[in-house]
């Protein structure tokens, strides 16, 4: 409810709980300094929260509310452009802040990298990290040209963190034989879409998972709105269904990331990503709140 003389502070719809009452703290990573193809997904959080004015706070597919959620949006994180040390390091400093405050950290990209920031506060706290990796692409190069911190080599990172067998990638449908002959022996991979996803959830019930949804899992056709999108993604519903799977684990940490909002002027791949953002955060709150 707004304040007659409340600050101007614009939050992402329904997430206007204090930090003291929540349990999920959102927040934005703006940054694609990295980005290899097309820049803008440091727009996407600003661009998020203008526009979940256009979405329903309720769920009829879960019959919960945000507005009974107990989240936190803490905003945009102030980050270095151009030099992704610092940037990763001011993305690991906060993380740290929010898992201090025994909180769940959710972070909306930005470009893929900013995962490699909120995954090595994350592993700090929960040394027997699993990850969970949503994407179109393997993003397990050792480098990309030249550099070892990019966008598509953010899981090679993580997995240096986390250790071989930690890692479940799925719906990869791009990257380099390199990239694919060097995962088999490191991390599991799955091709395409969501198959063997229900036996993963299975197999980490009871151990903390860090969620990493790159949104160009999704087919290009309703997710244009990205710097490098992969045509034979999965569908909405496809992702929908994934991410309640996942929602059911112990989430420890997430983000979503690489939507590009000016890439698609249509606005629809913003409502999407909207939508897989509520959806998400009302299945980690569900265990908290009462269908109405
Ligand atoms: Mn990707």
């Amino acid at each position: 409810m707004k304040k007659d003389f409340g600050l101007n502070v614009e939050t992402f719809l329904g997430c206007d709980k204090t930090i003291e009452e929540a349990r999920i703290v959102l927040f934005g990573a703006p940054f694609d300094s990295t980005t290899s193809y097309r820049p803008g997904a440091r727009f996407a959080s600003r661009t998020m929260r203008a526009e979940s004015y256009g979405l329903e706070t309720y769920s009829p597919y879960q019959d919960l509310d945000l507005d009974d959620a107990a989240v936190f949006d803490g905003g945009d994180l102030e980050l270095c452009f151009g030099d992704a040390s610092r940037a990763l390091e001011e993305i690991t400093a906060y993380t740290r802040k929010i898992l201090k405050l025994g909180k769940l950290p959710l972070m909306i990209g930005g470009e893929h990298l900013v995962t490699l920031g909120a995954v090595r506060a994350v592993a700090e706290q929960y040394p027997d990290l699993c990850v969970i990796h949503f994407d179109a692409h393997a993003d397990l190069r050792d480098d990309y040209l030249g550099a070892k911190l990019s966008h598509a080599t953010v899981m090679r990172r993580v997995w240096e963190i986390v250790g071989d067998g930690r890692i479940c990638q799925f719906g990869i449908r791009s990257g380099e034989r390199a990239e694919f002959e060097w995962g088999r022996a490191h991390v599991a991979t799955r091709r395409f879409d969501f198959e063997g996803l229900e036996e993963v959830v299975s197999s980490l019930k009871g151990r903390p998972v860090y969620f990493t949804l790159d949104l160009d899992v999704l087919d290009p056709s309703c997710f244009p709105g990205t710097g490098t999108p992969e045509a034979g993604g999965v569908t909405f519903q496809q992702l929908f269904d994934a991410v309640m799977k996942v929602g059911t684990l112990d989430i420890v940490g997430g983000d979503l990331n690489e939507l590009s909002p000016m890439l698609d002027a249509s606005g629809a791949s913003t409502a999407a990503a909207l939508k897989i953002l509520r959806e998400l955060l009302l299945r980690l709150e569900s265990k908290y709140l009462i269908a109405k």
